[in-house]
């Protein structure tokens, strides 16, 4: 029996080979019509549009041969999209035509009620027997699996019964009842991905391709209770953990972490009261510390290469080969930031944004995080009223899936006498609020976005910048305060519940957490869906589990490892 991957070329295939390695399994990949005829096990990792992946597939001779293999009756497991295309169609590419194995559309999320895409950690509630992983697959309703997809096959046996028929298990997002895996004969899939579902998901990859390997008799389906939306779903609030990552002065890539974003140590001279600059902080080495968080719990990592401004990242190959190294060991989403754009090597070779992500993707990236291209985006977008198509978020979203673009946000105050600002923003002007520096009491204050890590201000308030990112397919917004990094102080809730109304996409709160309350605080009086932390993880002050027990206590859903 031979196991073989299928890569479309328009996704992060690598994860997959990280956890199917882990498992201790062999594969081999895809590459020509003709290895459909030595795969006798197939798993398809599909990502991003729906219409890139069917193009993706034709354009190389794949579509006929997939189909060929599917309908012979041997195992197939397709993830994400690669569950997807089992369909006719899909709102995503409504002239593009998929496999067709279901007979029905795969339509879009309704994004009245909450964020879309779907991203985050969701249950999976199996029909079948739940003790018997010859029939549920290793899928559980007690654990969570990571979701993101922005379209859904809706469960709803009258108006869409070809899919309810192929329901294996059902997810909850909102008001609304998907279908979450996908069964019939040696066919099943997953609309989350295994891949990045930590135990739980390496858990059922592990069951279905041992199963597959040792030869499937395919399960019979019994009688099943139409499913009708609960009161609540399943959905957790995520924590992140964030590591900024620069060379130190003798020039090893170091997690670092900053106070306002100066990240290097305050030195005071015995002579004199006036500090000065010194090392840049180290808090420990990026792989070690992305483990670390992983075995803790934390429901995503996110990386940030906080000087890349200055050179090209393609070249950056320490910082590649980090984020290779923590792929093969962290198991759930990984956000890579800094340097993404257009850049020109020094010997005059010119890189597209779109390289420089897929770079990153291919070493087992899952999202891109633009910071101060998607700023430049924005003001291109206000000038010329619509996007041309050549942003690093436009050319990125295309490629991979809005799912994968992040933009994030790196604003601060700018405090004015409210009584005489008549400037563009004077209906995003915080009142009556005392909680910025003793000399600034009194005044109202605006969000102004920054670039090259905070250096240089921009004419773009945030909540501008997160409507035209939006706009332009952005998948999330990562939300910094310049004002509140490294000091502990807690979330800045203004900031927030006023850039997480101005959108759609989901928001990760950013900057300041300081002690577990704060998690608490920013979910209660905001919508965001995820928080994110630094300094108080690198420093021991406050553990990810402590976070998500006090989440709990609050009510909030929140994922167990
Ligand atoms: O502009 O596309 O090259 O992206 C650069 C990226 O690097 C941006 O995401 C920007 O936020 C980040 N960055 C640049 N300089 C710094 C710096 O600190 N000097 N770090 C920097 C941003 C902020 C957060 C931090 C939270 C939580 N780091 O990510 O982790 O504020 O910290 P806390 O919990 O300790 O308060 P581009």
């Amino acid at each position: 029996m031979a196991l073989f991957l299928l890569d479309h070329g328009a996704g992060n295939v690598q994860s997959l080979a990280n956890s199917i390695e882990k498992l201790g399994y062999q594969f081999s990949w895809i590459s020509s019509p003709d290895d459909f005829q030595r795969a006798s096990v197939l798993i398809f990792p599909g990502q991003g549009a729906f219409h890139t992946a069917i193009e993706c597939l034709t354009e190389r001779g794949l579509f006929q041969p997939l189909l060929d293999y599917i309908n012979s009756g041997k195992p197939y497991f397709g993830i994400c999209i690669g569950m997807q295309v089992l369909f006719a169609a899909s709102a995503e590419s409504p002239s593009v035509r998929g496999l067709g194995l279901i007979p029905c559309q795969i339509d879009c999320f309704d994004d009245t009620d909450k964020a879309v895409p779907h991203m985050g950690w969701n249950t999976a509630e199996c029909f079948d027997t739940p003790t018997d992983p010859q029939s549920t697959e290793g899928v559980s309703a007690t654990v969570f699996y990571y979701f993101v997809h922005s379209y859904c096959a809706r469960y709803d046996p009258v108006q869409n019964p070809e899919a309810a028929q192929w329901a294996h298990s059902t997810t909850q997002y909102g008001n609304e009842v998907f279908v979450s895996t996908v069964r019939n004969g040696s066919v099943f899939g997953t609309q989350f991905h295994p891949e990045k579902s930590g135990i739980a998901g390496l858990t059922i990859l592990d069951t279905w391709i041992k199963q597959s390997l040792a030869g499937r008799t395919p399960p019979s389906v019994g009688p099943r209770t139409p499913r009708h939306a609960k009161p609540r779903d399943g959905f957790t609030r995520r924590i992140i953990a964030c590591m900024d990552v620069r060379a130190n002065d003798q020039g090893d890539l170091v997690v670092t972490k900053g106070d306002q974003y100066d990240v290097r140590e305050k030195v005071s001279s015995s002579s004199t009261t006036v500090k000065t600059a010194g090392a840049v902080r180290n808090l420990g080495k990026p792989v070690a510390l992305a483990s670390k968080y992983y075995d803790a719990g934390a429901d995503e990592l996110c990386l940030l290469n906080i000087t890349s401004f200055r050179n090209s990242p393609l070249r950056d190959q320490p910082m590649l080969a980090v984020v290779r190294a923590a792929a093969e060991r962290v198991f759930v989403p990984l956000t890579i930031g800094g340097g993404i754009k257009d850049t020109v090597d020094p010997d005059g070779t010119k890189r597209s944004a779109v390289e420089v992500a897929g770079a990153y993707f291919r070493v087992g990236a899952d999202k891109v995080s633009i910071g101060s291209e998607a700023v430049y985006a924005v003001e291109k977008l206000r000038a010329l009223a619509a996007g041309d198509g050549t942003s690093a978020i436009e050319t990125i979203s295309t490629m991979y899936g809005r799912q994968a673009v992040v933009v994030s946000i790196d604003p601060k105050r700018v405090y004015v006498d409210p009584t005489t600002y008549d400037g563009p923003y004077k209906a995003e002007l915080i009142y009556g609020k005392d909680d910025g520096p003793m000399d600034e009491r009194g005044k109202a204050w605006w969000y102004q976005c920054t670039v090259s890590g905070g250096r240089e201000t921009r004419p773009v308030s945030a909540v501008e910048l997160a409507k035209g990112a939006q706009a332009l397919g952005a998948g999330e917004i990562l939300l910094n305060s310049i004002d509140r990094d490294g000091t502990g102080m807690g979330f800045d809730l203004d900031l927030i519940r006023m850039v997480k109304d101005a959108v759609n996409i989901p928001v990760v709160a950013s900057s300041g957490a300081g002690a577990t309350e704060h998690f608490v605080e920013v979910f209660k009086q905001t919508n965001v869906e995820s928080a994110l932390a630094a300094g108080i993880f690198h420093r021991d002050e406050v553990g990810i589990q402590d976070v998500k027990v006090s989440l709990k206590d609050a009510g909030f859903n929140t994922r167990a490892i």
